[in-house]
């Protein structure tokens, strides 16, 4: 009897502490892909030469292998996996919801730029950095069936908690400002999101995050 050969596993290039990585992570263990989906760790400071040479030119992780092609940027990626593999949808059907979550997923973007800049550079805490918490804080009350973006989790979610769980930490340390102050919803959101298991598998001490980001902090 003739038997047919199982398609070979896809490959997640991804480094463990990369945020952008984490965002597909997260994606792969909430729709349960781990046989699916191959973790391929990188190692982001000393990466090997075959990755840049033979695998994705432009050398960024996370980057996923998947019928003999490369795709790669973070939120790309986990909207392909959501679409392309099995596992509970990420994205619902509701055109409003659906429209709702590609403006946020868009900014997530923006959002992480405008977050990063003052503790990149000796800026205590600049307004387009308030303003897109604010904006996130607003975002939060649109859909009032659930805590999370579209109320329900989903890849609006996905796209902000590595970014927020970072910055949480930098902006509590590094400049004793706390984001969740007068942001009730973000701060609910913070803690209905530890309450998701293929995100707080992702997790790592805070003392650990800060000590790996200290030197690029101002
Ligand atoms: N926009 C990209 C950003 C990816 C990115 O910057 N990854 C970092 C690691 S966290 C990286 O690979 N940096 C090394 C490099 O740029 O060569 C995405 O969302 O995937």
């Amino acid at each position: 009897m003739a038997t047919s050969a199982a398609a070979p596993a896809a490959r997640l290039y991804m480094g463990y502490f990369c945020p952008f990585s984490q965002r597909t992570w997260v994606t792969r263990n909430f729709k349960v892909l781990q046989e699916e989906i191959k973790l391929v760790a990188i190692h982001v400071q000393d990466k090997p030469a075959w990755y840049k040479e033979k695998l994705y030119p432009k050398g960024t992780v996370p980057s996923l292998e998947h019928n003999n092609e490369i795709r790669a940027e973070s939120l790309d990626l986990i909207k392909y996996i959501d679409s392309n593999f099995g596992g509970p949808a990420l994205l619902p059907q509701d055109p409003a919801k659906r429209q709702f979550a590609d403006e946020l997923i868009t900014f997530a973007d923006t959002f992480t730029k405008a977050l990063y800049s003052p503790l990149m550079s000796h800026v205590e805490m600049s307004e387009e950095a308030a303003a897109a918490l604010d904006k996130i804080e607003a975002a939060l009350s649109k859909f009032n069936d659930g805590p999370f973006f579209l109320g329900k989790f989903s890849l609006a979610d996905i796209s902000y908690v590595k970014i927020l769980e970072r910055v949480q930490i930098y902006y509590s340390h590094v400049r004793n400002y706390d984001i969740t102050e007068g942001r009730p919803n973000l701060e609910k959101f913070i803690e209905e999101m530890n309450k998701i298991e293929a995100y707080t598998q992702t997790k790592y001490e805070p003392m650990f995050l800060l000590d790996l980001a200290k030197k690029h902090l101002k």
